[in-house]
């Protein structure tokens, strides 16, 4: 029997199967695809084949996974060996962020976005919480919303608490898989509660005193929208480490960026301190966003350190 895992808790995998039915299932050896070292074999969105272990209570086991269109990996950043598939064959992925309760950094964002250019996952942006700003700071958010969007990823602005915005998350979501991923208290698991009626996933307050996230959600979850698609929402990442990327691609994941890249005067320009760095001057000249430029450095820097 054919089957998409609709969540895993590290020895149990959740199948839904062609049927509707859902499956408890186990793996049944060993299999490695695609040259990825993850602790999860198998991960959310893993189309798989299972055979029936005890059809009373529907147990199986997994004996096949079918080949992943795409994956999006982590690396904690201390952990340098350790990586983990969050969830694959997906169409999209929403990047929730917050700058305040908890704060997202501009290098999280873009690490994100580095990860998913990598992988082939359009990605869009979603800043929620928008009802505890001021208007400086939606001011000061407008500004950053331009400068996402001039380097083509779209970006919401809205409130899951208060609604704003939800239609157009909703439909974006229509007949797609998308991931939902972010830092922990971002509002992941409160965003799915409205798109999906009647699901009441578990949300926790924010803590005063560390204003972070407490990791409500554990295990990724893949969730049907009654109206077509389905979300993964997915925990809170702490940080996140670059995967498998040599240092000269790093620029080229930074798309506003790559139209530049053969007009530096040395081909193997790393864009630090060379001369006649096309990406250095379109800095300056403020064709480049600051923000963006120093992620990339700070992203150089980190894969300077672990060669
Ligand atoms: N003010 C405000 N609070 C929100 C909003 N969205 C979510 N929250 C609150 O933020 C807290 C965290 O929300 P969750 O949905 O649990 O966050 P999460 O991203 O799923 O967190 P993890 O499961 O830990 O990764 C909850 O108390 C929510 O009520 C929002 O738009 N505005
Ligand atoms: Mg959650
Ligand atoms: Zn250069």
């Amino acid at each position: 029997m054919k089957g998409i895992v609709i969540k895993s808790t590290g020895s149990w995998y959740s199948v839904l199967l062609e049927n509707e039915e859902i499956w408890e299932c186990r793996i049944l050896g060993k299999f490695r695809i695609q040259e990825i070292k993850s602790t999860n074999p198998v991960a959310v969105g893993d189309r798989v084949e299972i055979e029936v272990d005890d059809a009373e209570i529907k147990h199986g086991m997994i004996v096949k996974l079918y080949e992943r269109d795409n994956y999006i990996i982590r690396r904690s950043i201390n952990l340098s060996k350790q990586t983990q598939i969050i969830a694959s064959n997906i169409d999209q992925a929403f990047l929730v962020i917050t700058f305040a309760k908890p704060r997202t950094s501009f290098g999280f964002i873009d690490r994100f976005l580095v990860t998913s250019e990598a992988y082939h996952i359009p990605t869009i942006l979603v800043f929620n919480k928008i009802d505890i700003y001021e208007p400086d700071d939606l001011a000061y958010l407008e500004e950053v919303k331009n400068m996402y969007e001039s380097i083509g990823y779209p970006v919401l602005l809205m409130s899951a608490l208060t609604g704003e915005g939800i239609v157009e998350l909703k439909n974006q979501c229509k007949n797609k898989t998308s991931l939902f991923s972010g830092h922990s208290g971002v509002g992941k698991s409160t965003l799915v509660n409205q798109i999906i009626p009647g699901i009441q996933l578990r949300t926790t307050a924010v803590s005063e005193a560390s204003s972070k996230g407490v990791h409500t959600t554990t295990f990724a979850e893949m969730h049907r929208i009654p109206t077509g698609g389905f979300i993964i929402d997915s925990p809170g990442i702490r940080e996140l480490g670059i995967v498998q990327l040599e240092k000269e691609e790093i620029s080229h994941y930074f798309p506003e960026m790559r139209d530049l890249l053969n007009q530096c005067r040395f081909n193997n320009c790393s864009h630090v301190n060379e001369p006649g760095c096309a990406i250095k001057n379109a800095v300056d000249e403020n064709k480049i966003s600051l923000i963006r430029y120093e992620s990339y450095l700070s992203i150089l820097a980190n894969e300077d350190n672990r060669s």
